[in-house]
């Protein structure tokens, strides 16, 4: 990746990564540790990668994202707002009454979504159903999507690993957050994954396995997708629940958290120490 698309997205994921903690502390809580660990994945997608514009949100040809693991509402609204969908203002109406910005995606309620999730699995079978319809209109489009890894407990989203395993849906790229934690606690503790990788092969599908974190990493599991034509793509990232919100990064309990005005500007001046910026 060369050094300035590399500052740009770094630059990115703090400007969400900050805008995501002051957005749930307006509110007072909300699902930070599964917004943060996705915040390198949603700067590449909308800074680099998606073709979208924020000024015509439903333009036809656009690529499209299903954030199926729809509680990571309060990043996708931080990413879509830094992009310009709509003004960062709105991001201080989280979840209150009639926002624009429940805590849940609402493809109803908020330009830039593509379909409404929050109840696991299903967002996931959209997305297979929008790659395939942009298929069968001959459309260039692809369909981008991330379920969790507590997500993938749930049975829906292995009919989603078959059917588009079997049709061979290329313009599908699957993103499984492996931040090793769901509602209540450690995924291994709960339902371990055996051999996440080999599920997804077994089902035919390309897969890779990455740092989550990392840009240099996940362009190049993009390009590489982008080149392995007839499967559909699952890139499983590694990431940290709660990553660059640092006091929940070591708390047991960081699926969803209270977040004062007080803590977020200072949990943003420690992100701010710990990537050295001025
Ligand atoms: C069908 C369904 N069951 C239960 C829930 C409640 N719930 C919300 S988030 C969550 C945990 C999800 O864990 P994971 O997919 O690992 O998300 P992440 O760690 O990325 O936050 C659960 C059980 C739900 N939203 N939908
Ligand atoms: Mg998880």
């Amino acid at each position: 990746m060369n050094s300035e698309l590399l500052q740009r997205l770094k630059d990115a994921a703090f400007e969400i990564r900050c805008r995501t903690i002051r957005e749930i502390a307006s509110f007072g809580s909300g699902h930070i540790g599964g917004s943060m660990s996705i915040v390198e994945l949603l700067s590449y997608l909308y800074f680099h990668e998606m073709n979208v514009d924020p000024a015509d949100p439903k333009k036809e040809d656009r690529d499209r994202l299903v954030v199926s693991k729809g509680h990571s509402g309060p990043a996708v609204y931080a990413t879509l707002a830094y992009r310009g969908f709509f003004p960062d203002s709105l991001l201080e109406t989280l979840n209150q009454g009639g926002t624009m910005l429940p805590s849940h995606c609402d493809m109803l309620k908020t330009p830039g979504i593509d379909f409404t999730a929050g109840s696991l699995g299903q967002g996931f079978s959209a997305a297979l159903g929008i790659a395939t319809a942009q298929r069968l209109k001959g459309m260039d489009a692809r369909t981008f999507t991330i379920i969790g890894d507590g997500e993938s407990q749930e049975g829906q989203v292995y009919e989603v690993a078959e059917a588009a395993g079997a049709w061979g849906t290329d313009n599908l790229f699957a993103f499984l957050d492996k931040n090793g934690k769901q509602l209540d606690g450690c995924v291994e503790d709960i339902i371990p994954a055996f051999d996440t990788f080999g599920r997804w092969e077994s089902f035919g599908w390309d897969v890779q396995e990455i740092d989550g974190h990392d840009f240099a990493q996940i362009e190049s599991a993009v390009e590489k997708a982008k080149q392995h034509h007839g499967k559909p793509h699952m890139i499983i990232m590694n990431t940290i629940k709660s990553y660059g919100y640092i006091p929940g990064e070591t708390e047991k309990n960081n699926h969803s958290m209270s977040i004062s005005k007080e803590g977020a500007e200072a949990a943003i001046k420690a992100l701010r120490e710990r990537e050295g910026r001025a």
